[in-house]
């Protein structure tokens, strides 16, 4: 089945959310009684940096007004789909009812995870997510030459398999703007499913990825991003727990919350962190990251913990929330 077939027998129920700075919309809706997600995000303008050409050119432009100095004015773009399109399409179908919270508008919290809190409430709960099958698309990766004609780099040894990883564009990035530059490193190894399982035994297999990543991708984009213009940060929580890297131009401000502090954990600062925090390595650790009200952790406990942890500590909190 192909995107454009499943975008014809879409039937729109509702708006799950827009955001108007990152021009985008999520859609709600059916394809043959099946939830369906789709998600349009409009493509950032291209300028080719090597060439400095600029390729949007008007196809029709009209006045708005003008005062002084000062002229403002509508266009319609002209654009081309295979180097200059219009916008970006994701469509996930049959969507689940985690992915539709997921991409549902929420409220958003800053949780503080003690370890204890972990051991109680996130770690049960990632051993179920682990048995969903839904990591479906990561093992169709690795094993099954899914997306094979687009990774961009693969680390494979077959003596050493677990040490190895592909990267590859995310799904995040429509392939073509190197501004949104924005790809995804998968390991082999599936032993890791969050940086809580990270201690020290991982540390030179860490730096070892840090470095091939930051070695690797300039070269395959042309030198057009140098190592220090690449964000390489691990998500927590992950809406996938097998380990794997997002590798963002700097340049992107992200999509959404998917950089803000706390829950973009960059890999220098886990490698560093790993020197200093015991053999039990990230188990051993508090971690502070915002998770929104929809998220199943947050009724599965987090909820309660914040509130208590306010109490403990004194801090008035004057807003109910959901
Ligand atoms: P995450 O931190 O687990 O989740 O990262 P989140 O950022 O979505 O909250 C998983 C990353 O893998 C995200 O950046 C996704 O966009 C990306 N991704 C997810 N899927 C299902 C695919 C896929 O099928 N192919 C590719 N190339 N990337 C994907």
């Amino acid at each position: 089945e192909s995107i454009s077939e499943l975008v014809e027998r879409f039937q729109f129920e509702k708006v799950l959310n827009s955001n108007p700075q990152s021009k985008s919309i999520v859609l709600l809706g059916k394809i043959d009684d099946k939830h369906a997600i789709i998600t349009a995000e409009k493509t950032h303008f291209s300028v080719n940096s090597s060439t400095n050409e600029y390729s949007n050119d008007y196809e029709k432009l009209k006045q708005t007004t003008k005062n002084d100095i000062y002229y403002w004015g509508t266009a319609l773009l002209k654009q081309d789909l295979e180097s200059n399109p219009s916008a970006k399409i994701n469509v996930i179908w049959p969507a689940t009812d985690i992915h539709i919270k997921k991409y549902s508008q929420q409220t958003m919290h800053l949780v503080r995870e003690t370890p204890d809190v972990y051991n109680r409430i996130v770690k049960p709960y990632i051993d179920e997510m682990y048995e969903q099958r839904r990591l479906k698309w990561v093992h169709n990766i690795l094993y099954e030459n899914a997306e094979a004609d687009r990774v961009v780099y693969k680390d494979l040894i077959e003596e050493n398999k677990e040490g190895g990883f592909v990267v590859l564009p995310d799904m995040k990035w429509d392939g073509i703007n190197i501004d949104s530059l924005y790809l995804v490193a998968i390991v082999y190894r599936d032993d890791i499913k969050s940086i809580r399982d990270l201690n020290p035994s991982h540390k030179n297999w860490l730096i070892t990825l840090n470095n091939k990543i930051k070695t690797f991708v300039p070269a395959c984009y042309n030198f057009a991003l140098r190592p220090d213009e690449l964000n390489i940060f691990v998500h927590y929580q992950p809406s996938y727990y097998h380990f794997h890297i997002h590798i963002v131009n700097i340049r992107h401000p992200g999509l959404g919350l998917g950089m803000s502090a706390g829950k973009a954990v960059l890999l220098d600062d886990i490698i560093e962190n790993l020197n200093y925090l015991g053999p039990q390595g990230f188990m051993n650790k508090t971690l502070s990251y915002i998770i929104g009200t929809n998220h199943d952790l947050w009724a599965r406990g987090l909820k309660d913990e914040v509130a208590r942890q306010l109490q403990a500590e004194d801090i008035p909190r004057s807003r109910s929330s959901t």
